[in-house]
């Protein structure tokens, strides 16, 4: 049997035609998770999968499982994927492009009638992005036990919608289903991305091995003023939230980034009540990213974060509430030794720290779990301007295809290699 590749056609046309859910018009993506635009994508691969006959599941919290069998189908399943939820607005490869190198990995096996041991599943994870429904990688932190499933489900978007109604409405357009319980077993777990930043393609590299995803916390800081008048109200009467709020995020920042240059820093959301323009502003609330790959060095900046946050100020009370403490992944190192054996045969390859976080962290808490990251377009990502070349997406596919037939069909790979 000729080396085993994927229908590299075939990927590009069912990217293209994941691309319209959601479409902005921009050349991205609106496609929040449990959206009629995400659904409308969960029902495409669906249909895809049916039309393949492979068994379509979802767990309580919504990730999706397309189940192709294996010689011992008693065995935990390999399972490979990604997200198919976005930003707002995001790109065209965030996510989507995981599930469905991951989808044509299992149609080229599938195409060749090839039998493998273990049983091998496309995952989809719920809201991994946490953009619409905080936190970020909400539906595997589920699965592995890290979030409980009831705050999950409660959880409200701005519009007061929670995940549970978000669900239930989207579960109704998704077709026959199977319904399997949380936290079913996982042999082993293997997730393609882009790399979302610009390492790869400065290195003219076309595939990483991720040996690490650094660690990330967020937190939510609230700062008490007092409302006033815009017109009336002296300035030394003033106590003006978002002044205040300025003051601070100037402090925070400048801080942390002393620490070292690997510190991310990013104040993404700051909402201000009552948020009128002839209102000193009475109450404002900022998010807070923080990410650094040396867990010592995290947990340091956390804490730094609430003292300095929350130090007493005679007009002004600020409360830090932290939303995720996700501390850094290390890959395993078996799983890492195998990809990057298959990366480096295949095309120029590096190992890289992931800056982005990703369901395979979750993952890595529960089973062996490994990535490979494609190049992207100056390393922009969240952006509707995210870019991957073809070919590095036809590459990564072929990556993950071999590293799954090496574990998951260790006999039918010598064909693939
Ligand atoms: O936040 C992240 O790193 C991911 O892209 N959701
Ligand atoms: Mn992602
Ligand atoms: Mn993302």
């Amino acid at each position: 049997m000729s080396r085993l590749r994927v229908n590299g056609a075939r990927l590009l046309d069912r990217h293209h035609a994941m691309a319209s859910h959601g479409a902005t018009g921009n050349g991205g993506v609106v496609r929040p998770a449990l959206s009629a635009e995400e659904t409308a994508a969960r029902r495409t691969l669906l249909d895809w999968a049916r039309e393949r006959r492979f068994t379509c599941a979802m767990d309580p919290i919504g990730n999706l499982f397309i189940r192709r069998p294996g010689s011992d189908d008693a065995l935990a399943p390999v399972r490979i994927g990604s997200h198919l939820d976005s930003q707002m607005p995001g790109g065209n490869y965030d996510g989507v492009y995981g599930v469905l190198a991951a989808f044509e990995v299992l149609e080229t096996i599938d195409d060749h009638g090839l039998v493998t041991k273990f049983p091998l599943e496309v995952v989809v994870w719920n809201n991994e992005e946490g953009c619409r429904f905080p936190p970020t990688t909400m539906g595997s932190a589920v699965h592995a036990g890290e979030l409980s499933i009831d705050a999950a489900l409660e959880t409200t978007d701005v519009n007061g919608v929670s995940v549970r109604s978000a669900l239930e409405a989207s579960i109704r357009s998704l077709g026959k289903l199977q319904h399997i319980p949380l936290g079913t077993p996982t042999a082993l777990y293997l997730e393609a991305h882009i790399e979302q930043g610009p390492v790869l393609e400065a290195g003219g590299l076309a595939l990483g091995v991720v040996t690490d995803i650094q660690g990330v916390a967020q937190f939510r800081v609230t700062v008490k003023g007092e409302l006033a008048h815009a017109g009336t109200t002296p300035k030394y009467l003033r106590k003006d939230a978002l002044r205040y709020a300025m003051q601070l995020i100037d402090e925070l920042s400048a801080r942390v980034e002393r620490y070292d240059d690997r510190v991310r820093f990013t104040v993404g959301s700051l909402r201000v009540f009552p948020d009128a323009v002839n209102t000193v502003p009475g109450e404002v609330s900022f998010t807070i990213d923080l990410r650094h790959p040396d867990r010592s060095v995290l947990k340091e900046l956390c804490e730094l974060i609430v003292k300095v946050s929350t130090a007493e100020d005679s007009q002004f009370v600020a409360s830090v509430v932290q939303i995720l403490d996700s501390p850094p992944v290390r890959f395993d190192s078996n799983i890492v030794s195998t990809i990057r054996q298959i990366a480096s045969s295949m095309a120029e390859s590096t190992d890289i720290i992931s800056g982005a976080t990703h369901d395979a962290k979750l993952l890595a808490s529960t089973c062996p779990a490994g990535m490979i990251f494609i190049p992207c377009y100056r390393g922009i990502s969240h952006n509707e301007d995210e870019y991957a070349e073809p070919s590095h997406m036809i590459v990564g596919a072929d990556a993950l295809l071999v590293s799954v037939l090496r574990f998951a069909a260790p006999s039918a790979c010598d064909a693939a290699h």
